[in-house]
């Protein structure tokens, strides 16, 4: 037996985002989020469906905690839609959209799981957008009042909150590749974007400390590592010049205060930036960017291996088999994480890191008798939390460790073709169905432990 016990405390959770899960996106006077216009674009999402029903959560919050009171687990991270609480973005406060929170935070209390809120999990109001959106400074502005509106009414309750979940992907999915929300592919722009919802984070800090006086405030970042392809000099630039631009155009503002110069150099390169200062940050931002963090939230799904392009750009090449990706077409490669986590410790010093996401898309078929055998996602979660026990070991503060995602939900521009869930979900009846992951991840709560070698026999499937 390989059993990998988990310090006393260490915190088991599972995690969802707003747009993802809760549907009525017309209910209780919600405004519209740049996700629901994008979804309504022909061929932005890949089977033509939008996130109007998703998981219905808004009406099944309910049963969905009882879900949670089964995993056994003690925190719950979700995030909280700025439509539905400041339905034009900047304007009014929508106390019919803070009730819903409300209710559900206190439903989380009582059923002894601590909310982790987070405020920006992508769906921007379209109010906004149709101002520019992130690219306009005022958006960070705004994202302040709102961050105020919720920290207000919860803060007495929520003890952790992260600003924004994965900036990599709004500023470059969203502005400089066309694949999210609002779709556009503005190298410049997206740059913008990436330092407004820096600053915006810096700002937004300070407002929840004040409303929510004791809790912890961090920002979820999706770092991912670099391999070279070669040994060749070049590959081994092409691993700086993404990690620059993926991962440390996010760690160094908010951990250094500036951004990395060979990254910058490298947009100057790419005719992105101009060359001097940049143009859009202002006195004061890095400071308030480089305010310090009660935690770092990391999300990590896979690694990526690069080559040069022969014009200095790095290029993905894929290495592994296909047996070797997830649905989502993302290498497994556990080895990373805690590669990973003590290069954080190491070169960033945090406070303390939680795991704010890791998990798989698979699709798995449904026995007849119900059961679903989801055996490529369990060994995904045993060997990824295996290697996050390493990283413990040798000195990561570690301190919780949250999957992704409770339920199967919209994915995005993948729409409801990529499943995640511990549970899975009937989208024509909303019924939920533990797969094997749920129970198997339920013993790993209870255990406070992986065992690394169990066989997947001995996985008890009693609800
Ligand atoms: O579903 C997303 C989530 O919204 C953000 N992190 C990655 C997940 C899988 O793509």
């Amino acid at each position: 037996m390989d059993k990998q016990e988990f310090p006393k405390g260490f915190l088991w959770g599972v995690a969802t985002s707003a747009q993802q899960i809760e549907g009525a996106a017309r209910e209780g006077s919600r405004g519209e989020s740049i996700w629901d216009r994008f979804a309504r674009t022909p061929g932005r999402i890949s089977d033509g469906s939008n996130p109007g029903v998703a998981c219905d959560h808004f009406h099944r919050w309910e049963e969905d905690i009882a879900l949670l009171r089964r995993l056994g687990v003690q925190a719950y991270r979700f995030s909280v839609a700025w439509p539905r609480v400041v339905p034009d973005g900047g304007g009014a406060v929508n106390e019919r959209g803070l009730d819903f929170y409300d209710s559900l935070v206190d439903g989380l209390l009582a059923a002894g799981i601590q909310p982790f809120v987070t405020l920006y999990h992508w769906d921007l109001p379209q109010a906004l957008q149709d101002q520019g959106g992130w690219g306009n400074r005022k958006t960070a502005e705004d994202f302040v009042g709102f961050a105020a509106a919720v920290s207000r009414r919860l803060g007495d309750r929520v003890r952790s909150w992260a600003t924004h979940n994965e900036p990599w992907c709004i500023a470059t999915l969203g502005h400089e590749q066309g694949e999210h929300a609002p779709g556009h592919r503005d190298p410049a722009e997206s740059l913008r974007v990436a330092h407004h919802l820096l600053v915006s984070h810096g700002w937004a800090a300070g407002v929840i400390r004040e409303s929510s006086p004791g809790s912890e405030v961090g920002i979820v970042l999706n770092l991912t590592p670099a391999f070279p392809a070669s040994d060749a000099p070049s590959d081994a630039d092409a691993v700086r010049h993404f990690d620059g631009a993926f991962n440390r155009w996010y760690l160094d503002p908010l951990f250094r205060g500036e951004y990395p110069a060979d990254a910058v150099a490298d947009r100057v390169r790419r005719g992105h930036l101009p060359a001097g200062e940049l143009p859009f940050v202002r006195e004061g931002d890095m400071k308030s960017i480089a305010t310090p963090l009660d935690f770092l939230g990391i999300n990590y799904y896979s690694r990526v291996v690069v080559q040069s392009s022969g014009t200095g750009e790095p290029v993905a090449v894929a290495v592994a088999p296909k047996e070797q990706l997830t649905d989502m077409g993302w290498e497994v490669y556990p080895q990373a994480l805690e590669d990973l986590l003590m290069r954080v410790t190491r070169e960033y010093r945090p406070r303390k890191i939680f795991i704010t996401e890791n998990g798989a898309a698979y699709t798995d078929t449904m026995a007849a008798s119900g059961i679903i055998a989801d055996t490529r996602r369990v060994a995904y979660l045993r060997n990824h939390l295996a290697s996050a026990h390493r990283a413990l070991e040798a000195g990561a503060p570690l301190a919780g460790y949250f999957v992704w995602s409770l339920l199967d939900k919209f994915e995005w521009a993948h729409g409801y073709t990529k499943r995640f869930g511990l549970y899975n979900v009937d989208f024509s009846t909303q019924r939920r169905t533990p797969r094997d992951s749920a129970y198997w991840y339920r013993d790993v709560v209870a255990a406070n432990a992986v065992d690394a070698g169990a066989p997947q026999s001995a996985m008890g499937r009693n609800p």
